[in-house]
């Protein structure tokens, strides 16, 4: 309750920040092709409270949609400062399954990006898979408009959920982010985990889908990605997330 109500405050005032992952091409995992934004929240008493903590939250008391515009507003913050140096980069944000269920997500998202003057494709939506389970026929009719405008939608944590294949096509689908449990396995001998990849690898080729892969950690499992032709990835053996500053230090 505490934690609520500071989330209430933090809302209302400038208590959050992004920082930025970059996503990098596996082969030469020095050219930045891309960034996840993380929300940070540090409250003045609580102090830095994690994510995991404060969206649920969030989401359970109705601040889903409260939460993802103040993410749409860091995220413009971020990109306009890089227009500014020349930089032209798209950035994902983590959209919470529940914001999608406003009628006036759509309007909003693309009123948002015009009036910044952001291009649509340099915003990348992470809905994760396990939250497609509870989608109706609106949801994702409201996605593929999105997509249809421009924006760019990736399907994170894929392989935990049931995406249905058939909502991927649907919703024009751009990227699949290989959750890390599987990334984990690669390379040392998990026969059944590989498989999975590979298929996913595969899936991802035959849709027309870029298939990234999260919690990269070791050059074992970048080797073996390489190898299976997988050309994006992000995770600590890269680089951990960034503050804005050292993040645009590495791009210009
Ligand atoms: O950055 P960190 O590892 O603490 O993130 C933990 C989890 O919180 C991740 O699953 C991530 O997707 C989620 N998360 C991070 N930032 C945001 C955000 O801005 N909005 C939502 N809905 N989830 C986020
Ligand atoms: O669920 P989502 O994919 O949005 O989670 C993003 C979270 O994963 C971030 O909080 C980030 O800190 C974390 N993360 C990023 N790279 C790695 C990694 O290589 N290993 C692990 N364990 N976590 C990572
Ligand atoms: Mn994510
Ligand atoms: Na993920």
């Amino acid at each position: 309750l505490r934690i609520l109500s500071s989330l209430r405050t933090a809302l209302a005032e400038d208590n959050f920040r992004l920082v930025f992952q970059p996503k990098v091409d596996l082969r030469n995992s020095r050219r930045i092709v891309g960034a996840e934004a993380l929300l940070r929240w540090r409250d003045p008493h609580l102090g830095e409270v994690a994510p995991l903590e404060f969206v649920p939250l969030a989401e359970m008391n109705g601040l889903s949609n409260a939460l993802d515009l103040r993410v749409l507003k860091l995220f413009a913050e971020q990109q306009k400062s890089l227009f500014a140096k020349g930089v032209f980069l798209p950035i994902s944000v983590n959209i919470s399954a529940r914001s999608l269920h406003a009628a006036n997500f759509v309007s909003t998202v693309l009123s948002f990006l015009d009036f910044n003057n952001i291009p649509p494709e340099l915003l990348i939506l992470e809905i994760t898979e396990t939250s497609m389970l509870r989608f109706s026929s609106d949801t994702t009719e409201r996605l593929a408009q999105l997509t249809a405008a421009g924006v760019r939608l990736s399907i994170d944590d894929f392989g935990t959920g049931y995406a249905s294949l058939l909502y991927l096509e649907k919703m024009n689908t751009s990227e699949l982010k290989i959750d890390r449990s599987f990334v984990a396995k690669l390379g040392i001998g998990e026969m059944q985990t590989e498989r999975i990849v590979q298929a996913i690898l595969a899936l991802g080729r035959g849709l027309g889908i870029e298939v990234v892969a999260e919690g990269v950690e070791t050059e074992t499992q970048r080797e073996w990605l390489v190898k299976n032709e997988c050309t994006v990835g992000q995770g600590f053996l890269f680089k951990r997330p960034q503050e804005r500053e050292s993040f645009e230090r590495l791009l210009i």
